[in-house]
């Protein structure tokens, strides 16, 4: 019989090295903070539900669910459970960059009331472990380049699973394509501020922010 047996991840993804965790921590918390001064979304506190008290919403509370160490998921694989989780560990390009160094860029910041994320925008080499279904399986009407579901998850509101994160983005993409409106709230100095209602806004920013990842797997 065969000595070794795979072991599949719970998921495959870009892993942010501990100075770009705190980097990206702190561009999210300037955005909570940003957010929450603003008489704009003042307006729409409603949209988060009980949340808002006279004073307004504490941002950092509302999302301080599932921390853990900062990433953007390639592949939900668990544990070789997923549909496609083999085929995904046997791609050239999975076992060829496995434990290389990669730079990410980060193209804006958004909070909903369920999220909050950073919208990630992919390199074409990055896209080659990105798997081919992944906007397929989230959005079941529309067809979306691929890559427009990479995020990496800040937080999220109580009992709300990171899933929905990605899920949240794609929302984002859709509206921003019908997008008949100008949705820009604010120009503020990290960039323009848009809000497309139900609790949805999205910070362009105007200056993408790098982070430094290594691609691998999670497998606790
Ligand atoms: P996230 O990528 O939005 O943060 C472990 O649960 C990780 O895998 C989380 O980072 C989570 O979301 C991601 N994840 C969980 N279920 C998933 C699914 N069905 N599809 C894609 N990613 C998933």
């Amino acid at each position: 019989g065969r000595l070794e047996e795979s072991v599949y991840p719970l998921f495959y993804g870009w892993f942010l090295t501990h100075k770009s965790q705190s980097r990206t921590k702190e561009t999210g918390k300037k955005l909570l903070e940003t957010l929450g001064e603003l008489d704009e979304f003042k307006e729409h506190w409603g949209d988060f539900g009980g949340a808002a008290s006279e004073k307004g919403i504490n941002l950092e509370e509302y999302f301080d669910g599932k921390g853990g160490i900062l990433h953007c998921t390639t592949k939900f694989s668990d544990y070789g459970k997923a549909t496609g989780a083999q085929e995904y560990a046997e791609l050239e390009a999975v076992k060829e960059f496995y434990s290389s160094a990669f730079h990410l860029q980060i193209s804006g910041l958004f909070i909903t009331p369920r999220t909050a994320g950073a919208r990630v925008r992919l390199s074409d080499k990055q896209l080659e472990v990105w798997p081919a279904d992944s906007e397929k399986e989230a959005s079941l009407s529309e067809e979306l380049p691929r890559g427009s579901r990479a995020h990496i998850t800040l937080g999220c509101a109580k009992d709300v699973e990171p899933v929905q994160t990605g899920l949240d983005l794609l929302e984002f993409i859709k509206m921003e394509k019908e997008g008949d409106q100008d949705w820009a709230v604010k120009d503020t100095d990290q960039g323009k501020l848009c809000y497309f209602g139900k609790g949805m806004w999205m910070l362009e920013l105007s200056e993408e922010v790098t982070v430094e990842t290594i691609f691998g797997g999670f497998y606790p």
